[in-house]
């Protein structure tokens, strides 16, 4: 049995839980319990708040979790990251009132810096040999220059728009994080073996992703125009059709060259072109 720690609530847990079922795993959130067990695969998520979980997989108690790089990066735990997830996209900045003049980390020096992400701000600092105060706040961070608590403020950004809307501008871009799938550093074998069916789950759904399956009628004639057109993953399929001359032709191409592609199969004859979606591709 595989456990993952998933955030309970919060900006990663619907991303994580639409990974899992993407994945095949079939979790039901109505019977969401601190510990769920999947109906179909031998694996159980265990709910926390993403604070907690870079620890929980540390020292084993769940073999996998989904969290922001940012906290696995701030708390210095031993875990190994498996994948970047390519959700949960954001940025620690440091951001200062936007009347201030900037003109580089210097800055900051004995300035009062707000912030839930101190050891990756003394980092930083340290860096840049600025010597700065660090004002930890958990949460609200950037309404402290406000409340006179803090001169600038060091904390998550995605579009910007809390930043502006609390009357700062972002200085300096220091981490850059997403959601990523860590696991502890010493796996089981039999906790390794499920592991990597999960990878080998998640790499066919990122190479299906972004494919598109194509169907068309051709005049056999033009057949060797069209196998140049579409290079499939080996070549495409060809199957005669009923009526003489036309075979059927089968292929998958990148979405983004779906419409080039099609252009170019309609001038050389091909007809009833459908386009599907690509559930998986098993490599
Ligand atoms: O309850 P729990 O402790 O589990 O959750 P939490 O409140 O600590 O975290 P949560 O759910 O807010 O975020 C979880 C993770 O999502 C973070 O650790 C990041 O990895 C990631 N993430 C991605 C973000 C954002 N984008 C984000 N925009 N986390 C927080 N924000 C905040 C940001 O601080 C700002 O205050 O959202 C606000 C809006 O951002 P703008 O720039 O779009 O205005
Ligand atoms: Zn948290």
């Amino acid at each position: 049995m595989l456990r993952i720690a998933i955030q309970t609530k919060g900006r990663l847990n619907e991303q994580s839980m639409e990974l899992l079922r993407e994945l095949g795993i079939d979790i039901d959130p109505a019977k969401r319990k601190f510990l769920s067990k999947a109906a179909n695969f031998p694996i159980e998520v265990l709910y926390l708040r993403d604070d907690d979980i870079p620890q929980v997989v540390a020292s084993g108690t769940a073999a996998l979790g989904i969290v922001g790089l940012n906290e696995v990066e701030e708390r210095g735990c031993q875990v190994q990251i498996i994948k970047r997830l390519g959700f949960g996209g954001c940025r620690i900045s440091l951001a200062i009132p936007k009347g201030e003049e900037y003109d580089g980390v210097e800055y900051f020096e004995g300035k009062r810096i707000a912030t839930s992400y101190p050891a990756i701000l003394s980092r930083f600092l340290e860096e840049h040999g600025v010597r700065a105060h660090i004002e930890v706040i958990s949460g609200s961070v950037e309404i402290a220059p406000a409340a006179g608590i803090a001169d600038a403020i060091f904390d998550i950004v995605s579009s910007g728009a809390t930043l502006v809307s609390n009357g700062l501008k972002e200085v300096e871009q220091v981490f850059e994080s997403e959601a990523v799938l860590i696991a502890g550093e010493s796996l089981s074998a039999p906790e390794q073996e499920l592991l990597d069916e999960l990878l080998f789950r998640i790499e066919s759904e990122r190479v299906s992703r972004g494919l598109k399956y194509l169907l068309m009628n051709i005049p056999t004639e033009c057949l060797d125009e069209a196998v140049k057109i579409l290079p499939a993953m080996r070549s495409p399929t060809v199957m005669p059709l009923a009526s003489e001359g036309w075979c059927s032709l089968h292929s998958v191409v990148e979405a983004k060259d779906l419409w080039s592609k099609v252009r170019q199969l309609k001038a050389i004859g091909a007809e009833g072109i459908l386009v599907l979606s690509l559930d998986k591709i098993i490599p």
